[in-house]
This record gives structure tokens, sequence and C-alpha cells, in this order.
């Protein structure tokens, strides 16, 4: 919903341009040891597809090169297609990054679903209100009225600069390359406004409860269509391994099911992913210690270990490699799926034998005592 008047929008009580649109002085953070220097995390790009006028948000880090110019690191999704075209006609791309919203909006920034889908319009389906838009001073995108800090500015269509390594969500650095170059038009923002300082590093800080939520929400409707319907319990997305394993509780209705699951949930809308785990219905997917419990104790690996080389892996991941002759954001190597949930046969006959040996007073013990 575009609002009319931009006296209505906290956004606009402050507009900067020219010298005054200045990045120095935003107090941006350096945070990883051998960054090369400070960056905006939390900017999250308003862009318009040049062909459809579809609108598109995403997250994009920007090290801050001079008062009018940054860095602008575009992972190969939905901005690059979209920047990619107006390169072909060598124009510009208008942007307008976002600082500082409810985090409905911060969430719908961090999903990814069909290309051409809104992400603003995802954003209000979360606060059940659509979110109030205005225009930019310098483009014709529209962003949030009640941000707290609005940056306008344009990628430019033929030049790139040197940028990292950064200290990313993966715990490790993101190898040293060249990005885009965003140029900066206008700032505008509240009176005192508050600037979102993201730590977007190793686990744990924002991003990885971000991503990790996206690619759990969208893993559950992606595997809710596999086999028409699998009795999914519950699907974590793993913060702490740098967002590259999914543990998927799930009750199996039939031999090869949980394999089934385990190859969907490492081809899904998300690339993090290389290591799926399958757990059964009464262990539980949130507690690393029972997840582990059933790596040992129900897993035969030649049975339940399944690696598949060759396939497309996170940018991110340095274990992983290089596409030759590609940037580090084209990588692949080897996914890993583990069943570990009990064997199918034990369903049927040798029912203990991989059953948690629970203690006779069974009714007085909690699921969480027998772990710790
Ligand atoms: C805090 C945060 C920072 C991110 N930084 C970047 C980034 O610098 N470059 C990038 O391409 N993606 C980055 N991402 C990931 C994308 O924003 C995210 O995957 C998004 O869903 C992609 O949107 P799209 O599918 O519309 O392209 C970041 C995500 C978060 C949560
Ligand atoms: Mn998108």
């Amino acid at each position: 919903m575009t609002i009319d008047d931009a006296k209505d929008a906290p956004v606009k009580e402050v507009i900067l341009t020219g010298e005054d649109a200045d990045l120095t002085k935003l107090p941006a953070m350096w945070t990883s040891e051998e960054d090369p220097g400070p960056y905006i995390a939390s900017g999250m790009a308003v862009i318009k597809d040049p062909e459809t006028g579809t609108r598109n948000m995403s997250y994009h880090r920007q090290q801050i090169l001079g008062p009018d110019r940054s860095g602008f690191l575009i992972c190969p999704r939905h901005a690059l297609r979209t920047y990619q075209k107006y390169q072909e006609r060598n124009e510009a791309m208008p942007v307008a990054m976002v600082v500082g919203v409810h985090p409905a909006i911060l969430y719908a920034g961090g999903f990814t679903t069909r290309y051409g889908i809104d992400e603003l319009s995802l954003a209000g389906g979360l606060l059940e209100d659509p979110v109030r838009l205005v225009k930019c001073e310098t483009s014709d995108l529209e962003v949030p009225a009640d941000a707290e800090m609005i940056i306008e500015g344009e990628i430019l269509p033929d030049a790139m600069t040197e940028e990292g390594p950064f200290g990313e969500v993966t715990g490790g650095y993101a190898e040293e390359g060249s990005t885009e170059i965003f140029v900066v038009k206008a700032i505008t923002h509240r009176k005192d406004p508050i600037f979102y300082g993201m730590h977007s590093g190793a686990p744990m800080t924002d991003p990885q409860s971000i991503t990790g939520t996206c690619v759990e929400a969208a893993l559950f409707e992606h595997l809710s269509k596999v086999e028409g319907g699998l009795d999914l319990l519950d699907i974590r997305c793993l913060g702490v391994s740098g967002l590259m394993a999914v543990v998927i509780k799930l009750r199996p209705r039939i031999a090869g099911q949980a394999k089934t699951a385990l190859l969907a949930a490492l081809s899904s809308p998300y690339l993090h992913p290389k290591l799926a785990i399958a757990i059964d219905e009464d262990m539980d997917a949130s507690d690393l210690n029972q997840v582990f419990w059933s790596l040992t104790t129900r897993v035969h690996a030649e049975q339940d270990v399944t690696k598949i080389d060759n396939t497309r892996i996170w940018s991110l991941d340095n274990a992983s490699d290089i596409v030759p002759g590609m940037s580090p954001m084209y990588r692949i190597g080897t996914k890993v799926a583990i069943d570990a949930t009990k064997p199918w046969s034990t369903r049927i006959e040798d029912k203990t034998r991989f059953d948690r040996a629970m203690p006779t007073n069974y009714d007085s013990v909690d699921i969480e005592d027998f772990f710790t």
C-alpha cells in the first residue's frame, strides 16, 4: 500500500542529498578481525525487474568504500537475475537499501521462493496488514514508510571492486573477491534514527536466526509436497553449523521414506544445507544431544549414510570446490544424507533393538533427564 503524502512517512523526516548523503557518517561496524573495514550488513535492497516491474527485496552486505560508494555483494539469486537484465540494457540498477524495520520485514527479506514474488507483500502477509510504502526521492522504487533509514542509490552496470574477506555466518571468512559497486544518491531517515548495526558473523548472530527460520519455513513447504505429503513433525536448520545442516524429524510411513525426505531437503529453495539428518518421532530435533544419540545408536553407515557428489553447493562453504573459472560464489561438492530414524524392519520385528532403554519409573522421567 503506497501512501501519497511523504509527510506521513517517518522515514522522510530527514532527507539528505548530494554531499550530505555520506556513508562514512553512518555507525557501520567493523565486525571480524580480518575484515578490511566497516560494513553495513543489515540493509535489504528493494529493486524492480526492468521488464515486468515486479519488486524484489534481499539482503546485500556493503563494504564502505567512501562517502558515496560501497561494495554490493550479489549471490546468484533473484537480485542477480534482475541486475543482469539491467546490464543487458547497459543501465544502472536503481536500488533502495532498507535499514531498520519491523522483524516481519526482516524475515521476509531473508526468504526466497519463485522469481517474481514480492517479499514486501510476503511481509504484509506475516503482519496481516499491508506494509505502508512510500516513493523514493531519486527513483520510482517504493520502500517501507516506517523504516528507520533508506539509502537510495544505484548499482553500476559495468564496474566491479575488490571486496572482503568478510567474517560470515558460517563462522569462517567469505573469500576476498570482487563485487558490484553501489553509488549513493540520497539518504532519508527518521529524526534520531536507530541504525541496525548488524553483526553478520560467526554463529550465533542475527542472520543465522533470520535465514535459519526462512530455510525451515521453505523446507516445510517443499517437503509437504514430497510423496504426496510426509508426516513431518519438525524441521531445524542448525545455526551452529553455519546454516549448512538441517534436522528433519518425521514419522516415516513406509520404508525408504526418510531418505526421500532427506534428498528433497538437500535439493530445495535454499542451497545452504549440505548435511541433512532424519530423526524419528521420539527424538527432539532442537536437542543436539538427542540428534547425536540418534546418529550413533540408530545409524548403520553403509545403509544409512548417502553421499551425493558433484552437486551445486552454497557460495559460502569454503570446504567445497569453486567451479573452475568462476568466482567463489559458484561451488560444487558433496551433500550428505544421514537417515538416523529407526530401521524400518524394527518397526515390525526386533522391536527394542533401536529403542531408548527408558528407566522403569518411565512416567516420572522426562526425556530431557534421559540425556543429561
Ligand atoms: C543478514 C543477511 C545478510 C545477507 N547478506 C547477503 C549478501 O551480502 N549478498 C547476498 O547475495 N545475499 C545475502 N543474504 C542472503 C539473501 O538476502 C537471502 O538469501 C534472500 O532470500 C535472497 O533473496 P532473493 O531470493 O530475492 O534473491 C543475506 C541474508 C541475511 C539474512
Ligand atoms: Mn526474491
